[in-house]
C-alpha cells in the first residue's frame, strides 16, 4: 500500500503491511477530523465576520442526544484504534515457535550478528526469505535499537536484558539497517544491510563461512573455561543444580517463590547470583558480573538453552 509514493520504504515483512495499515488508517482519520474542524473554523469566521448579517442573539440550545451521540462514537473510535494497535503489539510479541533464531548484539558503534551455527557477521545480516526470524538482542554498553523501515520494526537492544523482534522477510534484496537510539558520536554510522536470499541461498551462504563453532558449542566451551562446569557438571564436589533442561522449566527459590526460568533469569543467575538463590543449595556461586561481556553470555544462554529439548524460540524475556 504504498501508492507509488517514494516517501514511504518498500514493504518487505511479514509485518509490514499490518503496520502500514493502521498508519494509513489513523492517518485518513486524522486527515478527515483535520480538515471537517477546519472547514468549521473557517466556516464560523467567514460566517460571523465583522459586519455580517448572521443571526447574533445568541440563543443556545443544548441536545443532550446529540452530546451523548458524539462522545460515544469518539470513544468507540479511541477504542477501535487501541484495540488495532495491541492487537499488533502483542503479534510482535509473540515469535512463532520455529523461528530462526539470531543473537544480535549493539556496542557503540556497531551491530554484530551471530547465527545459531556460530556464522559472525558485523553490521550486515543475511537472512532467509519466507522463513520468522527472531533477533534476540542484546547491549554491551548503552541502549541501541534495531531498526529495520522496510520491515517496519524497532526494538531496542538495552544493556542487562535479552529483548526479541521477530519477522518474516518477503522480498529478497538488501535493506536498510540502522541504530534507532542515539548512542553516542558515531551513532549515525552504526547500521548496515539486511541481505534477504532465497533458502538455498542462504544455505550456501552460511556453509560459505567457513568451519567454526556453533554458538552454542562455543558457549559449551566458556561453560568449562570460566569453571562452571567444575560445579555443575557430573562428579562435582560443590552441591549445585544440575542445567539439563533448565531452559523454560519452573525454578523453585530458596525464598518460596517460584520462577519460570527463561534468558531473564539465566542472565541474573550469572551476572547477579545471589538475586535469586534456586531452593535447597547454598549462594556459593560467584557472579561473573564483569568477567563475560555480553558476547559470552549469550554464548552461555545459547548453551543453557540447546541443554533443553523444546524449540527455544518463541520464549519471552
Ligand atoms: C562455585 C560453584 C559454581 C560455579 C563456578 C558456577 N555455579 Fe552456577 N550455581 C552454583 C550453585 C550452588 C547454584 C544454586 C544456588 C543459586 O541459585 O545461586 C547455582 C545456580 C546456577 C543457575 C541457576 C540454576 C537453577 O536451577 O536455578 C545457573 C543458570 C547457573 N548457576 C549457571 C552457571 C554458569 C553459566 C556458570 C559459569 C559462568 C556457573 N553457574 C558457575 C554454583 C556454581
Ligand atoms: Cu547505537
Amino acid at each position: 500500500m504504498s501508492f507509488g509514493v517514494p516517501f514511504f520504504p518498500q514493504e518487505a515483512s511479514s509485518e509490514a503491511g499490518h503496520v502500514d495499515a493502521l498508519f494509513y488508517t489513523l492517518l485518513a482519520f486524522a486527515v478527515v477530523l483535520g480538515l471537517s474542524l477546519t472547514g468549521l473554523v473557517v466556516g464560523y469566521a467567514v460566517k460571523y465576520r465583522v459586519g455580517s448579517p448572521a443571526d447574533r442573539t445568541g440563543r443556545r440550545s443544548r441536545t443532550m442526544a446529540l452530546e451523548i451521540a458524539w462522545t460515544t462514537a469518539s470513544l468507540i473510535i479511541a477504542f477501535i484504534f487501541f484495540g488495532w494497535g495491541a492487537v499488533l503489539f502483542v503479534r510482535r510479541e509473540h515469535p512463532p515457535a520455529d523461528a530462526l533464531e539470531i543473537t544480535g548484539l549493539g556496542k557503540q558503534w556497531m551491530w554484530e550478528f551471530r547465527h545459531p551455527g556460530g556464522q559472525r557477521e558485523i553490521n550486515e545480516l543475511h537472512v532467509p526469505v519466507g522463513k520468522a526470524v527472531v533477533v534476540s538482542l542484546a547491549a554491551q554498553d548503552v541502549i541501541h535499537s534495531f531498526y529495520v523501515p522496510a520491515f517496519r520494526i524497532k526494538q531496542d537492544a538495552v544493556p542487562g536484558r535479552t529483548t526479541h523482534i521477530w519477522f518474516i522477510a518477503t522480498e529478497p534484496g538488501r535493506y536498510h539497517l540502522f541504530c534507532a537510539q542515539y548512542c553516542g558520536t558515531q551513532h549515525s554510522e552504526m547500521g548496515g544491510w539486511v541481505t534477504v536470499m532465497a533458502p538455498e541461498q542462504y544455505t550456501s551462504w552460511l556453509n560459505g563461512q567457513g568451519e567454526g563453532d556453533t554458538l552454542a558449542a562455543s558457549g559449551e566451551k566458556l561453560f568449562r573455561a570460566l569453571g562452571c562446569s567444575g560445579c555443575h557438571g557430573a562428579g562435582s564436589k560443590v552441591r549445585a543444580p544440575v542445567l539439563e533442561g533448565i531452559f523454560g522449566r519452573p525454578v523453585a527459590l530458596a525464598n518460596q517463590q517460584t520462577v519460570i526460568a527463561d534468558e531473564r533469569y539465566l542472565r541474573d543467575s550469572i551476572l547477579n547470583p545471589n538475586k535469586e538463590i534456586a531452593a535447597g543449595y547454598e549462594p556459593v556461586m560467584p557472579s561473573f558480573d564483569g568477567l563475560i561481556d555480553e558476547g559470552e553470555l549469550q554464548m552461555l544462554l545459547a548453551y543453557l538453552k540447546s541443554l533443553s529439548p523444546r524449540p527455544s524460540a518463541g520464549t519471552k524475556t
